[in-house]
């Protein structure tokens, strides 16, 4: 399956690829090669100081990917990826979303400590051709790179895939750090059919999340970034992918990690050959290029335990890099602590969520618990809705806790600022990263083939991975009272129903 064309092993009507618009468009169909640019932002309309305000239109749009070819796609305010929000810690926000979808949308503001009646749930999604303010303030002590994406239930995958995601960058009002350059590096995936159409998910895309034959950064294919003399930066990367693993890697150069999805980290993790950004995830890197070659930003093969013997994404390159006008020699200096941690809270309660993958047998019943790679691909074949190629698996379950999603029902409930400790166990055969709504998380331990281990460092999370058999441990607390969503950020399995409802009281 590399590159996204179907395998000659697939049955027939695995793959509706071919009737969507015919053959995937070659990897270099998108032209490579350009200089880099960082996103396009969003430009702030509000005039005071300590004010964000601004409207993003979510609407189908002509974009030119493949030279001389339309690409209908779905974007905000004509962009594609949506345009940058740039936040200064404490801002008081107002974004308005104009929905000129054929289908309702909503914004979830992923990461961000928002009031859960401003966050996008499900549940509060926007009709098309409405619109409604979104309202919220950014605490003081919120610095880091988050994203807004849609939020309806049911269809997510399709939105982010048809291209409605973009970076929030909230700037810190002071910085331990001395001054390095940045950038932010929104990485997307696509997937295009020669004739510029991007095809709706077929039955594979639904068990495993969709990949592309394109990972995008800033909505280039395989962009050259040089860097200038002082041979220092610092890159924010989001995984804005519906389900793609990106093992980052930069041959012949070694990382520092700086942050996580929740900000700075305790202190600066280096010498990291290769950093895993699961789908959602954000991570702030420190580049040193002084006294080495040019090199290929590169997302590795990852084996993530695809279903139905789909193979695994292959290694993608993402952007070349070029130290050639590099001069400095000194390292930089980093400061010890980079940024303050107290010692966690002690829990005042504890949770279990389990992740599992199940058939229905009709009539809801559930039969089996690991399906992944067991089950023989001509088995699912069957499960497509309506006999037609393609489509979501009517009788494959992707659940928590045993449930499939439902708007209605509560699934677990928690107090208003007490700290709780969750345990998140995946039950199946395949990776699956799990995120919590409104709030970041420390990761405790994890345990793995009956080895348990700490977190080696201090950070905060908003969207944790976890390997088969996997089981996890976070502390959590939640501020705000109102309804807040859990769930797997592949898309497709969020969709499927692999996502509970939290009600804080
Ligand atoms: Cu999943």
């Amino acid at each position: 399956m590399s590159q996204g064309s179907p395998s000659p092993q697939m049955p027939h009507g695995m793959h509706a690829t071919a009737a969507q618009g015919g053959q995937l468009a070659p990897s270099d169909a998108i032209p490579s090669g350009r200089p880099f640019v960082p996103p396009a932002t969003l430009k702030n309309e509000a005039t005071q100081p300590g004010s964000f305000k601004a409207t993003l239109v979510a609407t189908s749009a002509k974009v030119e990917l493949i030279p001389g070819v339309a690409t209908q796609a779905w974007v905000y305010n004509g962009q594609l990826p949506g345009p940058m929000i740039e936040l200064q810690a404490g801002d008081q926000v107002e974004i308005t979303l104009e929905n000129h979808l054929p289908e309702p949308t909503s914004i979830h503001w992923h990461g961000l400590p928002v009031p859960p009646d401003q966050d996008g749930n499900p549940s509060a999604a926007v009709a098309p051709g409405e619109s409604r303010a979104y309202h919220f303030r950014i605490p003081e002590d919120v610095e880091g790179l988050y994203w807004y994406h849609p939020h309806p239930h049911g269809q997510s995958s399709e939105q982010v895939y048809r291209g409605l995601a973009g970076a929030i960058r909230v700037h810190a009002k002071h910085d331990a750090l001395p001054p390095i350059p940045e950038r932010v590096l929104t990485l997307t995936d696509l997937r295009l059919t020669a004739d510029g159409t991007i095809p709706e998910d077929d039955m594979m895309d639904w068990m495993n999340g969709r990949e592309g034959q394109f990972v995008l950064v800033n909505g280039l294919n395989r962009p050259g970034l040089r860097f200038d003399t002082a041979g220092y930066e610092r890159w924010h990367v989001l995984n804005a992918t519906n389900a793609r693993y990106l093992q980052l890697a930069l041959p012949g150069h070694t990382f520092t990690l700086l942050g996580t999805d929740g900000g700075r980290i305790e202190q600066a993790q280096s010498g990291l050959p290769e950093v895993l950004l699961a789908p959602a995830q954000r991570v702030e890197l420190l580049i040193d290029a002084t006294g080495r070659p040019g090199s290929t930003f590169m997302a590795k093969a990852y084996a993530r335990g695809k279903m139905g013997g789909a193979g695994e994404a292959p290694t993608v390159p993402l952007m070349q890099v070029d130290f050639s006008a590099v001069h400095n020699q000194q390292p930089v200096s980093l400061p010890q602590t980079l940024r303050p941690f107290q010692s966690l809270p002690q829990a005042s309660a504890q949770k279990r969520v389990v992740m599992s993958e199940g058939m229905s047998m009709g009539h809801g019943m559930a039969a089996g618990h690991a399906m992944g790679g067991m089950m023989a691909a001509g088995t699912m074949g069957m499960m497509h809705e309506g006999g037609m190629p393609g489509g979501r698996p009517s009788m494959m379950q992707f659940m928590l806790n045993g449930k499939t999603f439902d708007m209605r029902r509560t699934d677990l409930t928690s107090s208003a600022g007490a700290w709780e400790d969750w345990e998140i166990a995946n039950d199946s055969d395949m990776d699956h990263p799990f995120h919590i709504h409104g709030t970041q998380f420390a990761v405790l331990e994890r345990t793995i083939n009956g080895h348990t281990a700490q977190e080696p460092f201090r950070a905060w999370y908003d969207t944790v991975n976890l390997k088969p058999q996997e089981t996890v441990r976070i502390r959590v607390m939640q501020s705000s009272k109102g309804i807040r969503m859990f769930h797997c950020h592949i898309l497709e399995h969020e969709d499927l129903g692999m996502m509970g409802r939290l009600e804080v009281t």
